[in-house]
């Protein structure tokens, strides 16, 4: 029977939607516009106030430690990538969702799709450093899908006009539908699109200052590194970190781009006699120090990538507060911590004292030569030789405030990480790996060894639990940064286990008792299983 000849139907509350498949295609439409007008109105905000990013941000500070180790531990540095696509995913189903219930009753299936711009709302409230501002992008979103919502089901609603053929179930004017579909579409691309170059115009300051700044020559230049620290073996990790291969963990989401023409730092708090505020050019009107520094994450687990080294290039940190009248506590400072705090509100907390104790601590411009780039922290971030980096190595740092530990936990400490976070002692065999074809006969062992501020004195090698035997150990390059060792093994057809550990220049064995990440970094040798064949 056609169903347009029988007693109308109230249109209002079917009990199912008449066209589940438009209801659906009009939420995840709806949806789509809706995030595509958000990013055009968090790039006239600021990007970190897209819903995505603030509902992902947001995510991130509430995700328990030992789930995000396991993030990272799986995803490494697509983790972000991962999350997004969660979160992207788990809309598209509240926008199906949404279309289907709209299509039964329209304000429930309007009241959904906005929901999702209120928590998007609520999500970049809740963000460190946030204005009433960036609310605005997910308000723009969730009023947008709304309303394109309504006009879909609308259309969805509307009965085909009279003299078109009739098939099939759609009783509906199939061409409008598509049609507004189609425009919605091209609106929320075009959206998209000036999302991204109003995006790019945004942060045209930052690129346009960096690619200005030339690093001023250090006052005191770091000594060359010793011809004798880079090993000949192949598949050893350089024993420079080239920049673009440095590893990158922190929250954002997006990386902040800073204008360094109008970057600011600020130093103040308990015992600052003096407090300052510096531009970039009268901070780098103090004396310049170049200095080594092999950094590691925390999260590093024993074998982990999470290790980078450079040439980096700043202010020591210890004059600079020393000029603002700190003391440390030894010498009766009341301040024993220092809290950094970023652009994006992320807070590290550093012991004053080992800041103060004479080592080279850096407010960093330069790394490997170049300005700083931006996923590291442009244009200044702190680096600390013995620590790891989420107690120390603050990026886009623009305050610097002196407390105590018992008055303030920083980020990490709020999520069950250590306050005091020193570097352990740790190896890495970076060759022969896992999955090498070896053939028996001589294999080179190799890789790199790091206990910053302490040095490295000897690393040991062993082959399925025998006696250790003593790797030959690439040239020192102070006690900051790692060090590459090499074993020459004979080796034998077989599975063999290689096994490695490390001797610090305070004498001490690094531990093989193996434990996790949290709280203050895992212990363990590192241990690579490999087959030799039985010939070439
Ligand atoms: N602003 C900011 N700085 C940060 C972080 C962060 O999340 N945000 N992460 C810290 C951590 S945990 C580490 S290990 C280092 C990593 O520095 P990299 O990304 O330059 O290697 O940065 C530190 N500085
Ligand atoms: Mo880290």
């Amino acid at each position: 029977m056609d169903r347009a000849e029988g007693p109308p139907r109230p249109p209002q509350h079917p009990r199912h939607p008449r066209h589940p498949l438009g209801a659906a295609v009009a939420g995840v439409v709806a949806a789509c516009a809706g995030l595509a007008l958000a990013e055009l109105a968090a790039a006239a905000v600021r990007p970190e106030a897209s819903p995505l990013t603030a509902v992902g941000g947001a995510v991130v500070d509430r995700t328990p430690a030992a789930v995000k180790e396991w993030a990272i531990q799986q995803f490494g540095t697509a983790d972000k990538l991962v999350l997004t696509l969660g979160i992207v995913a788990l809309l598209g189903a509240v926008a199906v969702g949404a279309g289907l219930l709209a299509a039964r009753r329209l304000p429930a299936g309007m009241a959904l799709a906005g929901g999702f711009g209120a928590l998007g709302m609520a999500a970049a409230l809740s963000r460190p450093e946030a204005t009433w501002r960036d609310a605005l992008p997910s308000l723009v979103g969730g009023a947008t899908a709304a309303g394109v919502l309504y006009l879909l089901v609308r259309a969805l609603r509307r009965p085909r006009p009279a003299g078109t053929p009739v098939g099939g179930a759609w009783a509906m004017d199939r061409r409008g539908f598509g049609r507004l579909v189609a425009a919605t579409l091209a609106v929320s691309a075009a959206a998209g699109y000036a999302g991204r170059r109003l995006g790019a115009y945004g942060s045209a300051g930052a690129t346009a200052s960096r690619a200005g700044f030339r690093l001023p020559p250090p006052a005191v230049p770091a000594p060359p590194v010793p011809a004798g620290a880079q090993l000949r073996v192949p598949g050893i990790s350089p024993f420079i970190t080239p920049n673009g291969d440095f590893y990158r963990v922190d929250t954002a989401l997006v990386v902040p781009r800073v204008d360094a023409d109008t970057w600011r730092l600020r130093i103040h708090g308990e015992g600052v006699a003096k407090p300052l505020t510096l531009d970039l050019r009268e901070l780098l009107a103090r004396p310049l120090v170049e200095h080594d520094i092999t950094l590691c994450c925390v999260s590093n687990e024993v074998g982990g990538p999470y290790a980078g080294n450079a040439r980096w290039l700043g202010v020591r940190l210890a004059d600079l507060l020393r000029e603002a009248g700190v003391r440390p506590p030894s010498q009766g400072g009341p301040a024993d911590q220092l809290v950094a705090r970023s652009v994006d509100g992320m807070t590290l907390g550093t012991p004053v004292e080992t800041v103060m104790d004479g080592r080279d601590a850096l407010l960093a411009v330069g790394m490997n030569g170049e300005p700083l780039p931006f996923a590291h922290g442009f244009p200044v971030r702190m680096v600390v030789p013995g620590l790891y980096g989420y107690v120390s190595a603050c990026k886009w740092l623009r305050e610097l405030r002196l407390t105590t530990f018992a008055a303030y936990d920083a980020y990490w400490v709020r999520r069950s990480w250590a306050a005091m976070g020193p570097v352990k002692t740790q190896t890495r065999i970076d060759t022969p790996r896992a999955s090498a074809a070896l053939v028996p006969g001589r294999v080179p062992v190799a890789g790199v060894a790091w206990a910053q501020h302490r040095g490295i004195a000897r690393v040991e090698v062993r082959v399925d639990g025998g006696p250790w035997q003593e790797a030959r150990l690439g040239d020192a390059d102070g006690v900051d940064t790692w060090r590459q060792w090499v074993w020459s093994w004979e080796a034998t057809a077989g599975r063999h286990t290689l096994q490695v550990r490390a001797t610090d220049g305070t004498g001490a064995v690094q531990t093989g008792e193996r434990t996790g990440t949290l709280p203050d970094g895992a212990t363990g040798w590192h241990t690579v299983t490999v087959r030799v064949g039985s010939g070439p």
